[in-house]
């Protein structure tokens, strides 16, 4: 390892490394989560598999704390949770009233819907402000659903105390019966996408909006925006297109159907990454799931046969640095299975839980340099011809 000045030097920038999109080149620390290019992202050292079936309000503290929280430490989380989202102006969603119903995207909503909730209360305290946030989205996800899809506002009064995602699931007005597996699913797909380092296109954006000391509402509302790109969360949405387009689970149907997608010079949705160089455990986790909850929904078929087929055809290009399925490969088919049909949709699903790795993560930034933040974010760009550089 080469050391300039007694120190470390983690990287050399030269000029290949230009207009990369900052690949790989280190620009600061991360507490929350690291992301092993074979076993993924570990959240506070652990690995995320094994978190998946956990309580995602247990997951939020851990970000938060730094640990998993003992039994009194979580039932206290979950009241100041509860407590935080009772306390919610009301009125604080009245802007989605007057956009119209279908317009747009979701993910323009939950944008909208975040910066109304700040202007409607904003304390100025980041940790105050994030965790309200938090406590409040399963009613602005449930408000979206409900204004955008026509119905008016949701019928049923907020309970945060049934928890996050069981309160969401009842402000959306779910059947008793279909009610425990939707949860199931969601408090799943909540652990799995909260955190992913801290270059992710949207954890970047919003912790560089507040790095400028933007309020945490702005700064997650870019973030949302950041992530609404199809590269990035949008490709869950794709994902399942994708594979509806698909249509069969014959192995030839599959393979045939790659390999012409590709001569198209289209993405394969649901493999490859940009860090990763395995198999997402990600993906893993919720390929178990599905076995249990829908192992004859025709399209959990698909892509059990696109998980075998498609990484062998993918290698053979050897530019493709990582052939093997990631996150999005079945996000999107478990959650069609348990009743959200609409693809549209599954993005904000994303946004919601990773609204909590982001302020955490912008929760610790605050705390940097022994109170007085990171400073705000300040790459360098270099002219990129003599003509720019001209001084006279
Ligand atoms: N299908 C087709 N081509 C692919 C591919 C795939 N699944 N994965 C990589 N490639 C291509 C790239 O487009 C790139 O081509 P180019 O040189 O002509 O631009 C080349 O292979 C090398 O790419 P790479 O270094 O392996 O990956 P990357 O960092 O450029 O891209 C990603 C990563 C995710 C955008 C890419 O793998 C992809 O487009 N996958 C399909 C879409 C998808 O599933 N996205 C979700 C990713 C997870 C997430 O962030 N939510």
């Amino acid at each position: 390892m080469a050391e300039e000045n007694g120190k470390e030097v983690l990287f050399e920038v030269t000029e290949d490394n230009l207009n990369t999109g900052l690949r790989g080149i280190p620009v600061g620390t991360c507490a929350t989560s690291f992301v092993d290019i074979k076993k993924g992202v570990h959240y506070c050292g652990y690995p995320v598999g094994d978190l998946a079936d956990m309580d995602p309000e247990d997951i939020i503290y851990l970000l938060y704390e730094k640990h998993l929280p003992n039994r009194q430490e979580s039932l206290d989380f979950r009241k100041e949770l509860a407590q935080r989202a009772e306390d919610m102006p009301n009125g604080a969603l009245r802007v989605l009233e007057s956009l119209t119903p279908g317009s747009g995207h979701p993910m323009d909503w939950l944008s909208i819907g975040i910066q109304a909730l700040g202007v409607a209360h904003t304390t100025g305290d980041v940790r105050a402000d994030g965790l309200n946030l938090i406590a409040r989205l399963p009613e602005l996800m449930a408000t979206i659903f409900h204004l955008r899809g026509g119905r008016g506002l949701p019928s049923a009064g907020s309970e945060p105390q049934r928890g996050l995602v069981e309160n969401f699931v009842h402000l959306l007005g779910k059947p008793d019966t279909e009610r425990e597996v939707v949860i199931r699913v969601l408090r799943a797909f909540l652990v799995l996408h909260m955190d992913h380092g801290g270059g992710n296109l949207s954890t970047f954006t919003g912790k560089a909006v507040s790095s400028g000391r933007a309020s945490v509402y702005a700064s997650i509302s870019s973030a949302m925006n950041a992530l609404s790109g199809p590269l990035h969360g949008r490709a869950n949405q794709a994902c399942l297109e994708f594979v509806q387009r698909i249509g069969s689970a014959d192995p030839d149907d599959v393979e045939k159907f790659v390999r012409a997608e590709l001569a198209a010079k289209r993405p394969i949705y649901g493999f490859g990454h940009a860090v990763l160089r395995a198999e997402d455990p990600r993906a893993a986790a919720q390929f178990r799931l599905g076995a249990e909850i829908c192992p004859d929904d025709p399209n959990y078929e698909i892509i059990k046969t696109l998980r075998e087929v498609a990484p062998r055809v993918l290698a053979e290009n050897p530019k493709i640095s990582n052939p093997n399925a990631n996150v999005d490969i079945a996000s999107g088919t478990l959650l069609n299975a348990v009743g959200f049909h609409k693809p549209e949709y599954f993005t904000t699903f994303f946004g919601w839980s990773r609204v909590a790795g982001i302020c955490a993560q912008i929760n610790d930034e605050r705390k940097a340099r022994g109170g007085r933040g990171t400073p705000i974010y300040r790459p360098r760009f270099i002219a990129s011809d003599p003509t720019v550089r001209r001084l006279d």
